[in-house]
């Protein structure tokens, strides 16, 4: 039985990726909005306030959780390509998942992603020095390539904890 809270496993952390890997993780971000959108449509209200596993976030949760985590990520990407190695603000997930803004439609999360990854994107597309390095305080100093390679990751999962929900209730 696999951990149910990380479906595909763990959270990669390349500090180098190859040519091909970084496409793959382009496109996996590239296609993530859309991946997100379809992996929600149709359920009701309920169904988006069900957690998708006993004691973890709700559905519409994990849809805010992802806008929530790829802005700051978004901010860290430009951040590594604007200044020499810098230090990325922390942020607790666990507590930004409990504001209100949290408890809105998942509309509003989805098109924000939807714009969002439209820039991210553009910048993704036309990094030239994948080993440009960035540091968080905790655990330390990392690389342009390894905020791909864990973004292109992080949507996935959390669109198979949605999809896998639906596979296990039939809906
Ligand atoms: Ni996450």
């Amino acid at each position: 039985m696999t951990d149910p809270r990380y479906p595909l496993g763990p959270m990669p952390q390349p500090l180098a990726l190859s040519a091909a890997e970084r496409a793959a993780a382009l496109s996996a971000i590239r296609a993530l909005p859309a991946e997100l959108r379809l992996a929600v449509a149709g359920l009701t209200d309920t169904q988006l306030d069900t957690p998708y596993r006993e004691g973890g976030w709700t559905v519409r949760q994990v849809v805010h959780h992802v806008a929530d985590s790829h802005l700051n990520a978004y901010a860290r990407t430009k951040l590594a390509l604007t200044e020499d190695n810098p230090t990325v603000k922390p942020y607790h997930e666990q507590l930004w998942a409990e504001l209100p803004d949290s408890a809105l439609a998942t509309e509003l999360s989805l098109l924000m992603l939807e714009q969002l990854h439209g820039r991210w994107d553009a910048v993704l597309s036309n990094v030239n020095a994948w080993d440009r390095p960035w540091t968080h305080p905790q655990t330390g100093q990392w690389t342009l390539d390894t905020l791909l390679g864990m973004y292109a990751w992080h949507g996935q999962h959390h669109a198979a904890h949605i999809t896998g929900l639906r596979k296990r209730e039939g809906w």
